[in-house]
């Protein structure tokens, strides 16, 4: 992966910064123009030697970890073939480490594959991974959860089964791929939220011990809702955004609750390029607030199933609202 920057991209910073005003020796008043040159790095896509996509971001102990499935479609196969989960670390969010590969879906005996969109959470000093993989013997899509004491693994099998699966969901949506793209939250007062879907947003409670629901599967209606929630906080406000329509943008909605009524708000990011989906993690760090997304931006062979994680920066409104975010190739400097 590149680490600073392998392209260098040199831009003069607005030419002129300081204009000084002298006299020459006939007394002209003279103004010299000192130029600046500022170095730009193109730090777009964040991870240049292999495809990543469907990213999510854990802040712990001053350091930021990226996990991401890894897009492994060769060139010529157009759909997703994802075996394995990568993790990345940074203190800065521009030079981000590899630790060897966390995850793989053959570590869910379950399971026959597919490792698409999973998010990781901390808690009690254990890190729990939610993941969405093809189960083996439920027709469909299935959500498990590996744990570790350590944010970059060793992570196993934390269930030994399927937290969801494809059968317990049928009343609300046909589909066999509903049941994908966890995002987890834990609220001040300890409870914590899964949410997930495909067509359908659906919610459930975790018990304490992050590994069993508490209580029913409730629905959330979200205009164009396609898949990818994520739910972060920010004030008072809980945002839950989310992949919109298909090809995909980002949109998000707001609440004072995390179970709602969430208010549709519009939307957060664009169409991303030549890639269907864009799968998005919100984050705060360092008092920044960061957009995580995929493209299909590494050329030639980038494109939906050979997607590359990126990262820009979000900001807010004074209402709360979000500003639309903008897709740079500098990235974060
Ligand atoms: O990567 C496979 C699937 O594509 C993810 O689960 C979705 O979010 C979409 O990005």
């Amino acid at each position: 992966m590149k680490s600073t920057a392998n392209i260098l991209a040199v831009c003069l910073l607005g030419s002129v910064l300081l204009n000084c005003t002298s006299a020459n020796k006939d007394g002209e008043t003279q103004v010299a123009a000192n130029t600046s040159v500022k170095e730009v790095n193109i730090n777009n896509p964040i991870i240049t030697d292999k495809f990543s996509a469907d990213p999510a971001a854990l802040v712990s102990d001053n350091t930021v970890y990226l996990y991401a499935g890894h897009d492994e479609a060769p060139d010529d196969f157009n759909f997703y073939r994802m075996n394995e989960w990568l993790v990345y670390s940074s203190t800065d969010m521009v030079n981000w480490k590899e630790h060897a590969v966390p995850l793989k879906t053959t570590d869910f005996e379950w399971a026959k594959g597919d490792a698409w969109a999973a998010q990781v959470i901390g808690r009690n000093g254990k890190f729990y991974w939610y993941v969405t993989v093809e189960h083996g013997s439920i027709p469909g899509k299935s959500i498990g959860i590996a744990v570790a004491d350590s944010p970059v693994g060793p992570f196993k099998d934390a269930l030994g089964k399927a937290l969801i699966t494809n059968d317990m969901t049928t009343d609300k949506t046909q589909i066999s791929w509903d049941d994908i793209d966890p995002t987890v939250y834990i609220d001040e007062d300890g409870q914590a939220y899964l949410y997930w879907g495909n067509t359908a947003c659906y919610w459930a409670k975790l018990k304490d011990n992050m590994i069993e629901l508490d209580g029913e599967i409730h629905t959330v209606d979200l205009p164009y809702f396609t898949e990818a929630p994520w739910i972060h906080k920010r004030g008072d406000w809980y945002y839950l955004s989310y992949a919109y329509q298909f090809p995909e943008k980002t949109a998000y909605a707001m609440s004072k609750s995390i179970t709602g009524p969430w208010e549709y708000k519009g939307i957060l990011n664009e169409l991303a390029g030549n890639s269907n989906t864009n799968h998005q993690a919100i984050i705060e760090f360092k008092d920044q607030w960061y957009f995580i997304y995929h493209t299909g931006g590494i050329q030639p062979n980038g494109g939906s199933f050979r997607r590359s994680v990126c990262i820009d920066e979000l900001h807010y409104n004074p209402d709360g609202t979000m500003k639309r975010v903008v897709m740079t190739s500098e990235g974060i400097q």
